[in-house]
């Protein structure tokens, strides 16, 4: 057995709080950049911060959700290898900084995001758009349906949830693609949370709906982000579809030669983020999910979500960060 695979199969336990250190390191470095209107400086500095952290990290891990191309992308490209070398066999999908934008305007909900699986188990989805369902735990299988109208959708919900209609919430990203999608979800009855950015975040809030107000999360998003939240709906429970949505040929060509050759297939959750699977987030902004990065003093404070398909844990962790200069030291 590798040394760090779990006993009974999957990962090993110990990788929950490997993969916190990674985003949290990228957290950090994004939040040094929090409002200074440059989102790609922020963006850089995360992806710095994770691929330093990660190669501390006992694995042979494959990044297949990452940075875009090698030719594109010098750091967390798909296909790079990350990790001490040794190990399990894992592939990760990062999202060194959620929102770059709301980052670079110190808007809320801002996030460093990773999910680690056994090889093979996260969907390979290239940098396009996804179109994109999802709902918390506790209904029954199928209440949600990507190829059903908004209207049919709410009203299943709704009967699934008990309540009329005008009691559901729905999160859509805030974009004139999704100008029908809104109306059609107000036509029906149900309320619509506009968000900038960040659909990963929106993905993962309709797990409490009771806390966050949401049920529901509709639309067309990033893949990777779309690979990202099933990882952590796999976690908390929920279900979720998928389908790419190409804007041009050449995105139908770069999908088929990332496997998926049919561009029209609808994946579940399970199909998107399959076997054992480690989702972890940091708030880089201050957000409902999660806290951002304060800094006080000579201390960097952190808030993560960990969570963990094998067992469902959802485990929060604040750190307190010792730094020196600009970097983190261990605390003695
Ligand atoms: C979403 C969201 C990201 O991109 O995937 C969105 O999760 C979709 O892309 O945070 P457009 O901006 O092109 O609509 C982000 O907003 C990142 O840019």
């Amino acid at each position: 057995m590798a040394k760090s695979e779990h006993p009974t199969g999957g990962l090993d336990r110990v990788l929950v709080l490997e993969v916190a250190r990674v985003t949290e390191a990228a957290a950090i470095a994004a939040a040094r950049l929090r409002g200074r209107g440059n989102e790609k400086a922020a963006d850089g500095a995360a992806v710095e911060a994770m691929r330093k952290e990660l190669a501390k990290v006992n694995i042979r891990g494959r990044v297949v959700i990452g940075e875009g191309e090698m030719d594109e992308s010098p750091m967390l490209y798909i296909g790079e290898e990350v990790g001490t070398g040794e190990g399990p066999e894992v592939d990760i999908a990062v999202d060194p900084l959620e929102g770059t934008t709301i980052c670079a305007k110190a808007m809320p909900n801002s996030l460093a995001v990773l999910a680690i699986s056994e090889r093979g188990g996260l969907l390979n989805a290239p940098d396009m758009y996804m179109d994109k369902i999802a709902v918390g735990p506790g209904y029954s299988p199928n209440v949600i349906d990507l190829d059903a109208s908004p209207a049919d959708n709410l009203a299943s919900l709704a009967r699934a949830k008990g309540v009329p209609v005008s009691e559901i919430t729905a999160c859509i990203l805030d974009r004139p693609r999704h100008a029908d999608l809104i109306a059609a979800v107000r036509k029906s009855g149900a309320g619509v949370q506009l968000i900038p950015d960040g659909d990963i975040a929106g993905v993962i809030w309709t797990t409490d709906s009771k806390e966050t107000g949401i049920d529901i999360y509709f639309g067309i998003g990033g893949a990777p982000e779309g690979v990202l939240a099933a990882a952590a709906l796999r976690c908390i429970g929920g279900q979720m579809q998928g389908r790419l949505h190409p804007l041009k040929k050449e995105e139908e060509t770069r999908a088929a030669t990332m496997g998926i050759t049919d561009i029209r297939r609808k994946f579940s959750m399970d199909e998107m983020a399959s076997g054992d699977v480690i989702f972890s987030a940091t708030g880089v902004t201050d957000g409902s999910l999660l806290d951002g990065v304060h800094f006080r003093g000579e201390f960097a404070e952190t808030e993560t979500v960990v969570l963990r398909s094998k067992t469902g844990t959802v485990r929060r962790i604040k750190t307190s960060f010792r730094m020196i200069g600009t970097k983190a030291v261990a605390r003695v």
